[in-house]
């Protein structure tokens, strides 16, 4: 009888945790997402996903970071694409572990990033629907959602001198504008809720300041997580 109602527990179990509890970390570039999820990573039930840019920088030999960089217009698609399939790769992952937390998502590369190349006129229409029509497809037959996403909120110029500081090659002719769109795109989806859906609720971080501050924002971000599997 005892073993019968180990079994049915572990069972419970088991469906409980056959979807982790989803995490997304977003935030602008150089928001301190990397470290957030690095101070996470070390929690037993946690597994955390970096977000692949080094995939991204070596893809049979060519850096298509920086080719999107260089020459948007034409690269665009191109690297568009293949983070689409890199982050839905992270996404239908399976874990062993009831948290799953990742670094950036599906949806922040549609809705900031590709939102943007197609707004600064960057990305040819035919190239942005095309992109569109399979992120459409993938969320419709995938589980790409989320259970909650924590939003490192920061001001363009502070992000601007962390990138700056950190002097990624790539990244050395991203002008402070361009970081001023990309907060406008996060703020109007995570913060103001004005654009796009939220594929999950949102937890809004005070990321300005630098991450040996942020100690009781770290405890109230796994307090959350705790609480929701219990
Ligand atoms: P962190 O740890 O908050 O400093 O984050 P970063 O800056 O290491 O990571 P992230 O995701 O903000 O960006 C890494 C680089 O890749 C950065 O140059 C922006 C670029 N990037 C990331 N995702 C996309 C995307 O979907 N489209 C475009 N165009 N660029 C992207």
């Amino acid at each position: 009888n005892n073993a019968v109602k180990a079994k049915l527990s572990n069972m419970a179990k088991d469906i409980k945790h056959s979807k982790p509890f989803t995490v997304f970390v977003e935030g602008n570039i150089g928001s301190g997402k990397t470290t957030f999820l690095k101070h996470f990573a070390a929690l037993e039930n946690v597994v955390t996903f970096a977000e692949p840019v080094e995939r991204w920088r070596n893809v049979r030999g060519k850096n298509f970071l920086d080719l999107m960089y260089t020459d948007p217009s034409r690269w665009g698609i191109t690297f568009q694409t293949f983070v689409q399939l890199t982050m839905l790769d992270l996404h239908i992952k399976p874990v062993d572990r009831p948290v799953k937390i990742m670094e950036r998502s599906i949806h922040s590369a549609r809705y900031c990033f590709v939102e943007n190349l197609h707004e600064s006129g960057l990305m040819p229409e035919p190239d942005f629907v095309a992109l569109d029509e399979w992120f459409n497809w993938i969320v419709k037959n995938h589980d790409v959602a989320g259970n909650l996403i924590i939003y490192l909120r920061t001001t363009p110029e502070v992000v601007h001198k962390r990138m700056l500081a950190r002097a990624r090659s790539e990244e050395s002719c991203v002008p402070l504008e361009y970081l001023e769109k990309l907060h406008q795109l996060h703020e109007n989806w995570l913060y103001h809720r004005t654009s796009f859906m939220c594929p999950a609720p949102v937890l809004v971080i005070d990321a300005n300041k630098d991450l040996d501050m942020m100690s009781s924002d770290l405890l109230n971000c796994e307090a959350k997580i705790r609480d929701s599997l219990a």
